[in-house]
């Protein structure tokens, strides 16, 4: 059975979907509170996110929050190491999350499903009007994942390596850890959070592209949240304020806040 059929008749759709089969996985459909009932009866079932816990598709289900728009959340937890499970590599190759199934098409990688998102669902909203802003936003939207997440998941392997080496061996592993921190990730990541910083002092009205012209995120904000918050969450020194006020403002969105609700445990988003 293909994937849309499979998406498009829950519950029985479980079954026949490969990722369904997680031992793992369960399946929570999230109409968003504000809707209009016809949408939501018309094709809830057909937007399929493929959320892991804890993780960056936590992005996605803000902006579906956002665009207002019907769609199914499935759950999937992380194996004892962290890593995805094998389901999700029934859903996309590369077995990462996010993914999404819309209407039987299967969209991965975050940047990617935003654009597509906003591109297919926004009617013109969370777009920057003006073309200088549009490649800040295209910009951003790279930048995220193509440079700063590379850095911060180096710090993070930095820190978590030492700590899990072999206790005869740790100090040793440790020294060494330490010294390339200090000298390569450490003015790195510090370069990265400088930057954003400065960047948000001269931007309109605090989105990292200025906003759309309703003064809502655009695709810089969706895909920056992520970055925004690992840097806001208390386990790196030195982070600029403007970077906590940014995250601020975004957790204080109503979407932001429903997304959360939705998503399940999430350690950078209290509700
Ligand atoms: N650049 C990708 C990164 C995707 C990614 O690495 N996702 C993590 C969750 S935050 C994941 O699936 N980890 C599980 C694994 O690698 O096994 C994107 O933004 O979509």
């Amino acid at each position: 059975m293909s994937l849309v059929d499979s998406a498009t008749a829950a519950p029985a759709a479980q079954e026949a979907t490969p990722a369904a089969a997680a031992d793992t996985a369960d399946v929570s459909t999230a109409p968003p509170a504000a809707a209009p009932a016809e949408a939501q009866a018309a094709s809830s079932d057909l937007l399929v996110v493929h959320h892991l816990n804890d993780s960056r598709s936590q992005r996605i289900l803000w902006l579906l929050e956002e665009l207002q728009i019907p769609y199914t959340i499935k759950k999937y937890q992380r194996t004892p190491l962290g890593l995805a499970p094998k389901e999700l590599f029934a859903v996309h190759p590369l077995g990462k999350s996010p993914a999404i199934t819309d209407n039987g098409k299967i969209v991965a990688e975050s940047g990617v499903i935003i654009e597509y998102l906003i591109k297919k669902y926004g009617k013109g909203k969370f777009v920057p009007t003006l073309e200088d802003s549009k490649m800040q936003d295209t910009f951003w939207l790279h930048w995220a994942e193509g440079s700063a997440m590379n850095w911060l998941l180096m710090k993070l392997i930095f820190t978590i390596v030492p700590q899990k080496a072999p206790f005869i061996a740790r100090p040793i592993v440790s020294g060494i850890f330490s010294s390339v921190c200090t000298k390569l990730v450490d003015p790195e990541v510090q370069k990265i959070g400088n930057f954003v910083s400065n960047e948000l002092t001269k931007t309109n009205g605090g989105w990292l592209a200025g906003g759309d012209g309703d003064g809502n995120p655009t695709a810089a904000d969706f895909q920056m949240m992520f970055v925004a918050e690992a840097m806001a969450s208390g386990r790196l020194p030195n982070v600029p304020d403007s970077i906590k006020t940014y995250v601020q403002k975004i957790h204080e969105r109503t979407a932001y806040k429903r997304a959360l609700e939705k998503g399940g445990t999430y350690a950078y988003g209290k509700l």
